[in-house]
């Protein structure tokens, strides 16, 4: 089997144009912006074109789904975010501890304008944004700070489809679907996105795409995969991928190799953190 590069990756369906305006005519009515990034791939997360939407709101960055990489790796992203004086935090989205501290962050952020509307004797409503590339756990999070589930997630790219605004005491949060940048210029960000599962994977060419996660791991993260299926990571990416096929018994009648279940079978073991605590980025490139 002969593999060609994979194609440049873009997803911006519709949709997203549409979430984008909503955002846009939402923000004035939000006193804050929560940031919500997925910790396996935090700078792939960020969206120049939310970026710019946001730009004159106070931000607080959220480092989710903290539980799938090592704990030195969250402590170098932090103190990149640091460094260019952002606020952050890390959290496990479905941890209801970690929904509260989101929640005292945000307050802590705002304390100032809080403070100043009690002075006058009005209790201010908290209102803010939810924002960030698909799948990353924007309505997990929101329901973990409100103890309920009152938003809808789940396990694939584009659960939430409009808004959603969700009042916990003094707070509303205003939940979005997820947005992606109108086109990537990065690549290696795209493919990152690819495999944490930000990107619709029926637009994706997940053959090609298996094959330069087999060589990203390889390289950057010796050892993974001959744990997990007892490859030889010496061996060529292709002879890896065909080794995975044959220690999984993905192979199709007449013996070839099923390329297709096998790269659905990698990805599923990855994004469930089967593969152990892998961080794609903890710097940007
Ligand atoms: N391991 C792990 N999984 C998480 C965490 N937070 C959320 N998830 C899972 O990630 C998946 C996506 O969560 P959602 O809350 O639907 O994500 P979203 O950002 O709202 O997604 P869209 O609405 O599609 O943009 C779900 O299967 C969650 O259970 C976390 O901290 N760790
Ligand atoms: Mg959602």
């Amino acid at each position: 089997m002969e593999f060609n590069d994979s194609k440049k990756i873009n997803w911006f369906p519709g949709h997203m144009t549409k979430a984008l305006r909503m955002m846009e005519e939402n923000l004035s009515l939000c006193d804050s912006v929560v940031y919500v990034l997925d910790a396996r791939a935090p700078f792939a997360c960020i969206n120049p074109k939310l970026n710019q939407i946001c730009k004159n709101k106070p931000i607080l960055y959220i480092l989710n789904k903290s539980d799938l990489i090592e704990a030195n790796d969250l402590s170098k992203i932090i103190q990149v975010f640091k460094g260019e004086g952002s606020n952050v935090i890390s959290t496990v989205g479905t941890d209801l501890k970690d929904g509260k501290s989101v929640y005292s962050t945000v307050i802590a952020l705002l304390s100032d304008k809080i403070n100043a509307k009690k002075a006058k004797g009005i209790t201010k409503t908290v209102r803010v944004m939810v924002c960030g590339i698909p799948n990353t756990g924007k309505s997990t999070i929101i329901n973990s700070l409100s103890g309920k589930r009152q938003a809808q997630t789940g396990d694939k790219a584009g659960v939430t489809k409009g808004k959603q605004w969700i009042k916990v005491y003094d707070m509303e949060l205003l939940d979005t679907p997820g947005t992606m940048p109108p086109s990537m210029d990065n690549q290696l960000y795209a493919r990152h996105l690819a495999f944490i599962g930000s990107i619709n994977d029926n637009i994706l060419d997940l053959e090609g795409l298996c094959l330069d996660f087999i060589k990203e791991l390889t390289q950057k993260h010796a050892g993974v995969l001959n744990k997990k299926y007892g490859v030889t990571e010496t061996d060529s990416p292709l002879q890896i991928y065909e080794g995975i096929c044959k220690a999984r018994g993905f192979l199709m009648r007449g013996g070839e190799f099923d390329y297709e279940r096998c790269s659905k079978a990698v990805f599923d073991d990855f994004r469930k953190g089967r593969l152990g605590k892998i961080c794609l980025e903890n710097s940007p490139t």
